[in-house]
């Protein structure tokens, strides 16, 4: 069946908005598709990540999980050098979102010491033509080593101590830039365990269990990131973060996340990923 590539498009951007499957087929149809179209079209935008991530139900558990204490419902957290809210708390998936977990300062810092990275990148896109977005194409981004200066060991301590989970266990702290257009299509930031490159990948710290999103620089327009499954959508607020953690590499986790598009400003995050023993 021919799929009319504008409705594909509409499908896929507002999948990644985090619009429920059920709502866009609501939209659909309001706007005269019939329902065997409405539904190729769904199956289609969705196979891709269907298909990535095949119902396993052999997918060993992690015995322990990043955590924040939250037992006494605290409105902040103290951590040795900083106190950090707590916004938003949801049970399955375990989602967190902090407040002022770090300072407008550290935000610029970090960005600035990103940047140098991150422009190469952009050259490379310039020879490829132009300076236009693709929208398809996911942020630029850079990896900092875990500790590679003062300032990312500081966060990355702070990190630690704020969910529980030893230092030792972080990746290095990776940044992310959105231009205008730019987004990070649904994703599980677990490694597949059906893909051939995967065995090698865990040799070093075996699977990710938990990741951090902090909120570099606040877009004026888009950028949220979006949980489809459970239809949440975490403004991208400078200085705040969302913190999930996944118990095992598989789609009951409920984890499944992606950028919205930044339609307008620029967005910047740096991403904690959390693996189960210390990463090497
Ligand atoms: O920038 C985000 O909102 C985002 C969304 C999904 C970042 C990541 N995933 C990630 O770094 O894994
Ligand atoms: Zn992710």
């Amino acid at each position: 069946m021919h799929l009319d590539p504008t409705l594909m498009k509409w499908l896929h951007e507002n999948l990644a908005r985090g619009h429920s499957p059920e709502s866009l087929t609501t939209s659909m149809l309001a706007a005269g598709w019939s329902q065997e179209i409405a539904r190729a079209a769904l199956d289609e935008a969705l196979g891709r990540v269907i298909k990535a991530n095949p119902l396993r139900v052999d997918a060993p558990r992690s015995s322990a999980v990043p955590e924040p204490d939250l037992a006494q419902s605290p409105s902040f957290i103290q951590t040795a050098d900083r106190r950090v809210d707590v916004w938003t708390v949801v049970k399955h998936p375990r989602v967190v979102v902090f407040g002022n977990l770090l300072s407008d300062e550290e935000c610029e810092e970090l960005i600035q010491l990103a940047q140098p990275k991150l422009s190469r990148s952009l050259t490379v896109d310039n020879q490829t033509g132009g300076d236009e977005v693709n929208p398809a194409r996911t942020s630029d981004g850079m990896f900092f080593n875990r500790g590679e200066n003062p300032l990312c060991e500081r966060i990355e301590r702070r990190l630690a101590e704020l969910v529980r989970w030893p230092y030792e266990n972080g990746e290095g702290l990776q940044v992310l830039r959105y231009r205008n257009g730019a987004q990070y299509v649904p994703h599980y930031d677990y490694f597949d365990p059906t893909q051939p490159g995967t065995p090698k990948i865990l040799a070093r710290g075996g699977q990710r269990v938990g990741t951090i999103v902090i909120y570099l620089r606040t877009p004026e327009r888009g950028g949220a990131t979006v949980f489809p499954d459970i239809g949440l959508e975490v403004a991208p607020i400078k200085g705040s973060a969302v913190f999930f953690s996944y118990d095992r590499p598989h789609p009951d986790t409920k984890t499944l996340h992606g950028g919205a598009p930044v339609t307008l400003g620029e967005k910047y995050v740096a991403t904690k990923w959390m693996r189960e023993r210390e990463f090497v």
